[in-house]
């Protein structure tokens, strides 16, 4: 009977676990963005804006949700690491691109590197959040223009694109046209905290519903 009672309260105060990787170039707030998560849901604080060096590896932390655990894992963006990222696509239920829409100067280089995250076939059909960081920063684009920014940026690439190699760019067109249909931006300002709770929020939300989906797909 004990047995019987204790599985039913595990099974009730059950918690799934989901992973949800950050990534982004370097200096775009990726550690910044995962210690003011902590902060704002742990007992104990993430560490404090200027105690935070330049990642090297990958730095962790785990909140607790109704009946959900999130782990991060924020991934170094230097160029030399990103190409560890994929060896997480597999196993991640959520990706957050972080892009700095304070540094026009390195736009071009964030799309470029989050066209290669937005057409990866591992995370095709996983939750993809496009935050765009310090919003607190009066030189920031909003919302609306890093939107804008990225599609100016790929239109401008598939018309070079469309001179060498037409069929493939085609291709990958339509693969891309749908993932951005669905795209969410958010903004946000890990320094100030700004948008962080909203951003959990979307990934709470997109987690279960993906899980329901999976579940019904292998019901069928
Ligand atoms: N103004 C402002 N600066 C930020 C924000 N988030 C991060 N930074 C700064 O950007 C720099 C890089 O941040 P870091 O978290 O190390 O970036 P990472 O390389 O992506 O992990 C640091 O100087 C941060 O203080 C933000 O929301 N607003
Ligand atoms: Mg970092």
């Amino acid at each position: 009977m004990y047995h019987l009672l204790k599985g039913f309260h595990e099974y009730l105060t059950r918690k799934e676990e989901f992973s949800v990787i950050i990534i982004g170039l370097d200096g775009a707030g990726k550690t910044t963005l995962l210690e003011k998560i902590k902060t704002l849901y742990n007992e104990t604080p993430g560490l404090s804006p200027d105690k935070i060096g330049p990642t090297v590896g990958q730095n962790t932390g785990k909140i607790t949700l109704p009946s959900t655990i999130l782990q991060f894992w924020d991934l170094g963006g230097q160029r030399g690491i990103r190409n560890i990222w994929p060896k997480y696509y597999d196993d991640c239920h959520a990706v957050v691109f972080v892009i700095d829409a304070e540094d026009r100067e390195r736009l071009g280089e964030g799309w470029e590197v989050f066209d290669s995250v937005l057409s990866a076939p591992q995370i095709l059909e996983v939750p993809l959040l496009l935050l765009a960081n310090k919003q607190d920063s009066p030189l920031s684009l909003s919302v609306e223009e890093i939107r804008t920014d990225y599609e100016d940026w790929y239109q401008h690439k598939l018309g070079s694109a469309r001179r060498d190699r037409f069929g493939e760019a085609e291709m990958a067109a339509a693969t891309r046209r749908e993932r951005l249909a669905s795209l969410d931006v958010m903004g946000v300002s890990a320094l100030e905290g700004t948008g962080v709770r909203a951003a959990v929020d979307w990934l709470f939300l997109r987690v279960q519903n993906s899980r329901r989906e999976s579940q019904k797909n292998s019901n069928e």
